[in-house]
């Protein structure tokens, strides 16, 4: 079985992280979307939220499952089997840091290889930062999110949608 580990902090997933969720699904049998509890950083969603939000946002997609991971992202893999990480591609800027994360990673465990999806050009300005700046502003995000997680961030930033 071909099992593949799509691994992100995902606060919040938007449309850009599913268009991804959705291509990479194909490419395996097994999709794992990794969500990062990391201690160090204070993110909008709890891990357990970015889970759930995951979990609606995903289940017309059959072959993939959404785990909170902490440690290294290469001893969650080889703990769950899998040989590839997916990572998705916008733009130049997006390249360095993944060149580094794919062969420190690599390098680390050479069981694991990192391949790399190119975003879709709709999405290709979208990012989780973004779409917090805008909420937190009061701003719209129906179209950057699934409407889980803006139903979600309207709640947190205590607006109504309209
Ligand atoms: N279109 C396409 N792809 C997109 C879009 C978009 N609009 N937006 C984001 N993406 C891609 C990103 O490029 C990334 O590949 C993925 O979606 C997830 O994005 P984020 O921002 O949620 O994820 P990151 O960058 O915060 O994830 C970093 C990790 C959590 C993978 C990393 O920090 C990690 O695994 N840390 C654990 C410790 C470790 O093993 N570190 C590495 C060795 S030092």
């Amino acid at each position: 079985m071909r099992i593949g580990i799509y691994p992100g902090s995902f606060d919040p997933v938007t449309l850009g992280h599913l268009d991804i969720i959705y291509r990479a699904s194909k490419l395996v049998d097994r999709l794992i979307i990794g969500v990062l509890t990391n201690s160090k950083k204070s993110p909008l969603f709890t891990t357990q939220e970015r889970v759930l939000l995951l979990e609606e946002a995903t289940k017309g997609i059959p072959n993939v499952v959404i785990e909170a991971y902490q440690g290294l992202l290469v001893d969650f893999a080889e703990e769950r089997q899998a040989g590839m990480i997916v990572r998705g591609l916008r733009a130049i800027t997006d390249f360095e840091y993944e060149l580094q994360l794919a062969q420190t990673n690599h390098k680390i465990n050479p069981k694991v290889d990192t391949v790399f999806l190119t975003t879709s050009v709709e999405y290709a300005y979208l990012s989780s930062s973004m779409v917090r700046e805008i909420a937190s502003y009061g701003g719209k995000i129906d179209q950057f999110v699934p409407a889980c997680v803006a139903q979600s961030m309207y709640e947190k930033y205590n607006l109504r949608r309209g």
